[in-house]
């Protein structure tokens, strides 16, 4: 692929409106932008979506600049890859980390695609021309979930998600479905339960939710099949899936009836891909989840949303929810709730690169 540099971008910006879950309130949103350029001067992207303190995965912005600059990169510059699905074994040797991975592999993907003239879509096989979009709504307090719900609705969005908790479900989930009886609502527990609140869960039933999301421990598999014998509301695991591994355990078991695949949680592409084919052959729904993510990582999502598996409504919103000027160019746009699939090869967006710039802390170039 002649890659002749990987350069890091570390960035920050404050988002439009803060991030909340029972776990962690994200205001200023810190990512690293991965730039391979291969010896035309041709450029892939990347997004390394870990956050800035380890509440959602195990990783950090730090630990995944540690990974990139002392093993990964060096290991990449080790070979002369001709095609990025030769990364699997490169990387392999690297346990976890998938954040670290997930941002220099989808730089490779983008890079390679590029050279070839398709679009990521196409490269995975992609199907759809265009994606149906989905919002999350912070839990909190009902009046502002139900405004924010209004507003969402009016935009088209298809699908909704709240973030609930142990101590805040019934009441607002009572409360939005008084006022939407009928709109696809689906909630997010980030691992707020336990198998002592089975009598509880058991009584979100009636609230006829499309989900619930990663409702006990986030490296639980076991319990999650216990629970969902004993719902209706169809199990999704977010937390606990961090490979084609975890997955086949979570379908072996029973944990869950619908998966929620983030590239950046399983390690990139290949891993992805793998989790998405596996589902679709055992006829399990998934959905593309989100990390209040930039552009780079939207853009990637959209084509990995665009395979045929992916047939719910995902975590990937306008960049506008976000942010006051996204990286890339055009920014993602919903419209009446769908979200175009870009034909340019790659993935599909051009890089707003004074927009990059100015939200650039900190920038490190490593030479093959
Ligand atoms: O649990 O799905 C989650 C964002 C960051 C970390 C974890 C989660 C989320 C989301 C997606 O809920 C929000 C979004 O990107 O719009
Ligand atoms: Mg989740």
């Amino acid at each position: 692929m002649n890659i002749k540099r990987v350069s890091l971008y570390f960035i920050s910006a404050p988002l439009k409106q803060p991030f909340i879950t029972h776990l962690e309130t994200v205001t200023e949103r810190e990512a690293i932008i991965v730039e391979v350029t291969d010896r035309d001067g041709m450029n892939g992207y990347g997004e390394v979506t870990a956050f800035s303190s380890p509440w959602y995965t195990e990783e950090t912005l730090v630990t995944a600049q540690h990974m990139l600059k002392d093993f990964l990169i060096p290991a990449l510059f080790q070979y002369d890859i001709a095609d990025p699905k030769e990364l699997e074994f490169i990387f392999k040797r690297f346990r976890r980390n998938n954040m670290a991975k997930s941002g220099l592999e989808q730089a490779i993907w983008d890079l390679y695609a590029k050279q070839q003239g398709v679009s990521l879509s196409k490269l995975f096989g992609g199907t759809a021309k265009r994606i149906p979009s989905g919002a999350v709504v912070s839990g909190g307090v009902s009046n502002k979930a139900i405004q924010q719900i209004e507003d969402l609705h009016r935009e088209g969005y298809q699908r909704y998600k709240i973030k609930i908790s142990r101590t805040n479900d019934t009441d607002i989930l009572r409360d939005i479905r008084r006022f939407f009886p009928d709109i696809p609502l689906m909630a997010d527990a980030n691992s707020d339960y336990t198998l002592e609140d089975i009598d509880h869960l058991k009584a979100l039933d009636e609230f006829r939710l499309l989900m619930i999301e990663q409702p006990l421990a986030h490296d639980d598999i076991a319990e999650h099949s216990i629970l969902q014998q004993k719902i209706k509301t169809p199990i999704c695991l977010d937390e606990s899936i961090h490979s084609l591994q975890d997955t086949k355990g979570a379908l072996l078991m029973g944990s869950c009836k619908i998966i929620n695949i983030k590239m950046s949680r399983v390690g990139g592409w290949i891993q992805a891909k793998k989790i998405h084919d596996l589902c679709l052959d055992k006829n399990i729904p998934v959905w593309c989840g989100g990390m209040v993510e930039f552009g780079v990582s939207r853009a990637h999502n959209i084509a990995l949303a665009s395979l045929p598996g992916f047939t719910i409504p995902g975590d990937i919103s306008s960049s506008a929810r976000y942010w006051e000027e996204d990286i890339i160019i055009p920014d993602v746009k919903v419209v009446n709730g769908w979200i175009s699939v870009p034909e340019k090869s790659g993935i599909g967006f051009e890089i707003n690169e004074g927009r990059l710039l100015a939200l650039t802390n900190h920038k490190e170039v490593y030479k093959a």
